[in-house]
């Protein structure tokens, strides 16, 4: 039986790719820094299947007896602060852990076993102030927040180390990823969850940013696919994922609230709180490397993704 390590398991990414190796026959150990129950609660349907271990990634000492203890073949690292806007208000626990973290498993990796497979977590948001759209694996790195830059580091300490020490460490480039298990702090659950408390009556209004903000989303099932295929190669290379279609804010408000047979404009107030400076780049992926040499492609179309994500809301909250 294979092992994996996820770090960041009580994450979306973390049950979804939990799920889907536990689907394959691994043995999956999750780490998780959060003794948060709401955060434990995401994971509760695969508790029993999984050993769970709490701590940090910046705890050097835990992860040498991780990898000493469950003996892992490969190991995902998606710990991490996720929130983009947040990351200015804590840049250097930021830079901890999305940075040096990433050091930190690899140091363990090299000492350990430098034949664990290595998935780093990298993002669209290392692109920032993109110089060309769609970004591929070859689009130079211009972040433009703490989050960005450090992701850019961990990133780029990835390759190094497969560089210099021949470990099989791959970085995958991933643009916005969704799902009904997604954070209520990000604009695409904040919708879902806000058009079914406004349908129960629950709720009045929604508030939010830019409406015309425009991201290229897709459904993290499809992505941690991505990230398992990574890993299966015969030679470690970086990967761009995401769909190559961009769309706003305000056609995610639309679909979702017609869903529950709504019009989004009588409900969706724009809030200059939540406004980010800076937004004119368009991060859209060029996907076409891991099309050709993973075979990947997403299988859910964006209008699926935001009717999944308010159907699911529906059924927990109507139900409730
Ligand atoms: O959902 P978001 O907060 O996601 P963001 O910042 O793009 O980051 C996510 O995707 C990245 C790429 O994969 C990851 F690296 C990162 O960890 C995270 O998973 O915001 C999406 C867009 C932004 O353009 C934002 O300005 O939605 C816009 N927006 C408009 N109104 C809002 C709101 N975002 C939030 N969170 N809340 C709003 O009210």
């Amino acid at each position: 039986m294979k092992t994996a390590l996820i770090t960041g398991v009580a994450g979306q990414d973390g049950l979804l790719l939990s799920k889907f190796l536990l689907s394959k026959g691994y043995r999956v150990v999750g780490l998780e820094r959060s003794g948060n129950a709401a955060i434990l609660d995401r994971i509760r349907d695969i508790l029993d299947q999984i050993i769970l271990v709490r701590g940090s990634i910046q705890d050097q000492s835990l992860l040498v007896r991780l990898l000493e203890e469950y003996d892992p073949c490969e190991v995902y690292n998606l710990a991490a602060h996720s929130f983009v806007p947040s990351s200015w208000g804590q840049a250097i626990l930021t830079g901890e852990i999305n940075a040096l973290g990433v050091t930190r498993i690899l140091e363990a990796i090299r000492s350990v076993n430098p034949k664990i497979r290595f998935y780093q977590a990298s993002s669209s948001e290392v692109f920032g102030n993109a110089v060309e759209t769609p970004q591929n694996e070859n689009t130079p790195f211009r972040p433009r927040s703490p989050y960005g830059v450090a992701k850019a580091y961990g990133h780029s300490i990835t390759v190094n180390y497969r560089e210099m020490f021949g470990l099989y460490a791959v970085s995958g480039i991933l643009y916005n990823h969704e799902s009904p298990f997604r954070g209520l702090e990000f604009v695409t659950r904040k919708i879902s969850l806000g058009a079914v408390n406004i349908k129960l009556g629950k709720a009045r209004e929604l508030r939010l940013g830019n409406l015309e903000a425009r991201r290229d989303w897709g459904y993290a099932g499809d992505y941690v696919q991505a990230m398992w295929l990574m890993l299966q190669q015969s030679k470690a290379e970086d990967y761009v994922i995401g769909t190559g279609e961009i769309h706003s804010v305000r056609e995610f408000c639309e679909i979702a609230f017609a869903r529950l047979g709504l019009d989004y404009r009588e409900y969706v107030i724009v809030d200059p709180r939540f406004y980010r400076p800076n937004e004119d780049t368009l991060l859209v992926a060029d996907a076409s490397k891991a099309h050709r040499q993973l075979g990947w492609r997403p299988s859910v179309n964006f209008c699926e993704l935001v009717e999944m994500m308010v159907d699911a809301d529906w059924m927990a909250l109507s139900h409730s």
